[in-house]
């Protein structure tokens, strides 16, 4: 008969990584995928199962994630995992989670914990998969992850704009122009910041970068250890949707904290805490300025001084004027008399 712990949600064990040299040998996700020179997303799908380790089932939304690594009778992952729907990251995260749980009961498989992963990219998870995802953060009993992958576009049809691109970049439906030069006017959706604020079922949300791997895979295992749904958004790097120079791609991740733009932060049981170098920010270290990583790219090649200005303004209001710095944009002071 299957042991009570399970139905009490219990978890796998996942103490932090004390360093990388402490980090297990064994990979699995290894060779046999076809992304691109210096892809960051297939560097955080190897980095998020070396933390998980091997007793994970990973669900993975089509994207480049999908498809770059199911080339036919060839995959890298090393641990059973199964395609979803572009927009289902949530349902299949909730589902097999359920489907584990409800076959342990009936005593048709060995009662232990089993990290159920579900990834998304930007698209899948801040556009089309959105509502799947809220849903599953409210299903407390259920244990799951969901990372979304952020490459900032529709990266595997071609590089569309999605809800996760930054203002002003080039993309296949931003094309600048000569008579108008920035197409894409809107700021980056908040998506870690929404979902911890309008979850209160769950206990954990974190945004990563793969130019800090440790403190990553330490996310990736506080997030699976906790219990319950969680999510963690990751910034990754994408050199032909970005277009840059494939060996900037570590540079790149550690400009976006370094500028304030990418905020590293964690949301554990309502509460936040920056971390890394994000944190030292907060306590005063100085910014860099966002030309240093946006003149990088291709993608922002057609910026004028004054777009660089505006966008080092809107970086500059998140630290300054949002209740949390570049997490949270509720002002106390728009309205006098009011907290
Ligand atoms: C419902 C649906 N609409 C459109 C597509 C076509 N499609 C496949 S991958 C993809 C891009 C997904 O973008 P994202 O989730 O950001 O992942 P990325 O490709 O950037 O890794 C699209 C639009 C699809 N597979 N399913
Ligand atoms: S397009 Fe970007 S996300 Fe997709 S495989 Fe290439 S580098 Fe990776
Ligand atoms: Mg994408």
């Amino acid at each position: 008969m299957a042991e009570t712990t399970v139905f009490a949600n219990a978890t796998q064990l996942l103490e932090p990584f004390k360093g990388v040299k402490k980090l297990p040998i064994e990979e699995y996700f290894s060779s046999g995928h076809r992304t691109c020179q210096g892809c960051e997303s297939a560097l955080v799908m190897k980095l998020m199962v070396k933390a998980s380790g091997p007793r994970t089932i990973v669900l993975g939304s089509t994207g480049c994630m999908y498809v770059a690594n199911t080339t036919y009778y060839s995959t890298p992952w090393v641990v059973p995992w199964m395609h979803t729907q572009l927009g289902s990251s949530g349902s299949a995260a909730l589902g097999t989670a359920a489907g584990l749980k409800a076959l342990m009961k009936k005593g048709k498989m060995k009662v232990e914990p089993i990290n159920v992963i579900a990834f998304c990219g930007d698209g899948g998870g801040a556009d089309m998969g959105l509502s799947a995802i809220s849903a599953t953060l409210t299903h407390k009993e259920y244990n799951s992850l969901i990372l979304m992958y952020d490459n900032e576009s529709y990266a595997n049809t071609d590089i569309q704009l999605s809800g996760s691109t930054p203002y002003g970049a080039h993309t296949t439906f931003s094309p600048p122009g000569s008579v108008k030069r920035i197409i894409h006017t809107r700021w980056k959706k908040n998506m870690a910041g929404m979902l911890a604020a309008g979850h209160p079922e769950c206990r954990y949300v974190a945004t990563v970068c793969a130019s800090y791997a440790v403190e990553m895979m330490n996310k990736v295992r506080k997030a699976l250890a906790i219990g319950g749904p969680t999510f963690i958004h990751s910034l990754d790097p994408c050199p032909k949707g970005w277009d840059y120079d494939p060996m900037l791609s570590h540079e790149l991740g550690e400009l976006a904290v370094e500028t304030g733009i990418w905020p590293m932060y964690e949301v554990e049981d309502g509460v936040v805490r920056l971390y890394g170098k994000s944190k030292a920010i907060a306590q005063g270290r100085a910014r860099k300025p966002v030309r240093e990583y946006l003149l990088k790219q291709g993608r922002f090649a057609h910026f004028t001084e004054e777009d660089l200005e505006y966008f080092q303004t809107k970086v500059d209001e998140m630290w300054e004027k949002w209740l949390i710095p570049g997490v949270i944009p509720f002002r106390k002071d728009l309205e006098e008399g009011r907290p």
